[in-house]
């Protein structure tokens, strides 16, 4: 449900809270300060969850900055006029802290934050007249909302508030209607596209990764790192039902690095990042007999009679990236500090080649297409203005293509002869370059606003237009023609981080992430 923003009682609350001494220690200046938006336990209320998990991304001095100076078009102020240059030191110390012990997360705590939108009933039929399957989703994290855009018309059709800090592709069940959220603090929320209204949300962990769809749209797989766990969710009414504890073959704990749909397998891979394996989890009626399953929750006999087997498959290496092959058999992996990559079989669990990858491959952006009779692959990497594009049969590099700078998202569509590669980092973010699927050379490297971030690209169903986001608070989603790479249309936008279409999202195409 869209909730009411109110400005004037939290800030009412946090001048009522400025009582602190100078010499209080953090728990107080925390409690006195921090804990009516965060959370007297550090877990997230109005505002996200103040635990080193989900603060790795502000190092240095950026905590106390913000503590300090406050964040622009947010609802947090600055509390440099209030606090001691000391104090604010002591509190940023303090929540970079973990916390004293790991709340409990399982199946009666989720329940318990679950919350069904009373407003919302389920329509018969789409209450409107643009194409359901040419829908986009547009997340925009500068200020948490979701725009869901017509495709044929280019225009805003509705804006809902999302939970803070959206990351990672929103999931399409099958059907196209009902799309699913994940925020950091790990919120999964459920919005109906008929009627483009909440139906509820869910909190699924407390640092969560990402999410994974089944391939019959009934369970929602969240990847944890808070708690190490897995959280098996009914898409129908985000009940919970099974939350996995994961833990390696000799019991080590791990985070989940991310979930991944294997549709044809019936199954979700998991990318562990703690321990070398790889998890597939079963949720079809008739697993196949790998030989081997393991599940930590009670040590007891193991087997297929379980609602979601695990099987477990031992990697050289721990693999942070994955990119499946089109008919989900092969997995690519990578790790965050190499230099290279594995291919690995999902049918044998076997590693079956390496990979050639330098400067830290992304290889959750990768795309596939045909390229002289065979099918290759294209990442960007994080390190170094290159892509890699790879033969998906013989597993060689095919060509190193040099960009302006390292690159984040990569797109196509099966109806375009262009890849769309952005220059994410570094002094050339504001170039986006369009590569020919057959030479394999740059044809056209666009400037759409000058020093401005521009980043991730979606196709429209047909392949006809190109959505390029200038990945700014005041930023904007540009509509390119894909054909002529002539701008159509420009429409605001608040720091569009990535945008979504249905028929290309349900589909698997090839040229866009899964
Ligand atoms: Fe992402 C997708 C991991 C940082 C924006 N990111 C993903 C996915 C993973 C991932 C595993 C695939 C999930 C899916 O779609 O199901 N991201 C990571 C990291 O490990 C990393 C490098 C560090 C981290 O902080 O977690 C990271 N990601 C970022 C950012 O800093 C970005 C640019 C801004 C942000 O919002 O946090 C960012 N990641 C995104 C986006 C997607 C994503 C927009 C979805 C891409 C898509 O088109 O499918």
């Amino acid at each position: 449900m869209i909730r009411p923003i109110v400005f004037t009682s939290l800030l009412a609350c946090l001048a009522g809270a400025l009582a602190a001494e100078d010499t209080s220690p953090p728990e107080v200046l925390f409690a006195t300060h921090c804990a009516v938006c965060h959370g007297d336990d550090r877990l997230g209320a109005l505002g996200p969850a103040l635990i080193p998990e989900a603060l790795r991304r502000l190092k240095g001095d950026r905590l106390e900055a913000v503590i300090a100076h406050g964040r622009d078009a947010t609802q947090m102020p600055g509390f440099a006029d209030q606090l001691s240059a000391q104090e604010i030191a002591v509190l940023a110390a303090y929540v970079h802290e973990p916390l004293p012990e790991i709340p409990v997360w399982d199946i009666a705590k989720i329940d318990s934050t679950r919350d069904l939108n009373p407003e919302y009933v389920a329509p018969e039929s789409p209450q409107h007249s643009a194409d359901p399957m040419n829908l986009f989703v547009v997340v925009e994290t500068g200020d948490h909302h979701i725009s869901v855009l017509d495709g044929d018309k280019m225009e805003v059709m509705a804006r809902l508030e999302t939970p803070l800090a959206v990351h990672g592709g929103p999931k399409f069940t099958p059907d196209g209607r009902f799309v699913f959220i994940m925020s950091r603090d790990g919120w999964v929320q459920k919005v109906d596209l008929w009627n483009m209204q909440e139906v509820g949300r869910v909190r699924a962990g407390i640092n969560s990764r990402n999410i994974a769809m089944s391939a019959d749209g009934k369970w929602l797989a969240v990847a944890n790192y808070l708690p190490m766990t897995l959280t098996l969710l009914s898409t129908e009414d985000l009940s919970v039902v099974e939350v996995k504890q994961v833990r390696g073959k000799d019991g080590t704990p791990s985070r989940v690095s991310a979930v991944y749909q294997a549709p044809p397998r019936d199954s979700f891979v998991l990318a562990l990042k703690d321990v070398p394996e790889i998890w597939e989890v079963f949720y079809g009626e008739d697993p196949p007999f790998y030989g081997f399953v393991h599940d930590h929750r009670d040590e007891g006999p193991l087997g297929y009679d379980e609602p979601f087997p695990v099987r477990v498959v031992t990697v050289p290496e721990i693999l942070d990236d994955f990119f499946f092959s089109q008919n989900y058999e092969y997995v690519m992996g990578a790790w965050r500090d190499g230099q290279g990559g594995h291919v690995i079989d999902m049918v044998i669990g076997q590693k079956v080649a390496d990979l050639e990858l330098p400067g830290m491959p992304h290889l959750g952006s990768g795309i596939t297409w045909q390229h002289d009779g065979r099918q290759v692959m294209a990442t960007p990497h994080l390190r170094e203005g290159v892509l890699s594009v790879i033969d998906m049969n013989n597993w060689e590099t095919v060509q190193q293509i040099k960009t302006e700078g390292p690159g984040f998202f990569l797109r196509s569509h099966e109806a375009t002869p262009y890849v769309w590669a952005d220059v994410f980092f570094g002094p050339n973010r504001d170039l986006m370059h369009v590569i020919d699927k057959d030479s394999l050379e740059i044809v056209k490297t666009l400037k759409p606003a000058e020093g401005k971030t521009v980043a991730h690209v979606e196709f429209d169903r047909y392949g006809k237009h190109a959505l390029v986001s200038i990945w700014e608070r005041d930023g904007a989603v540009i509509v390119y023609d894909a054909a002529t790479l002539k701008e159509v249309k420009r429409l605001p936008m608040s720091k569009p981080s990535g945008k979504y279409n249905v028929h290309n999202k349900i589909t698997f195409s090839s040229g866009t992430s899964h």
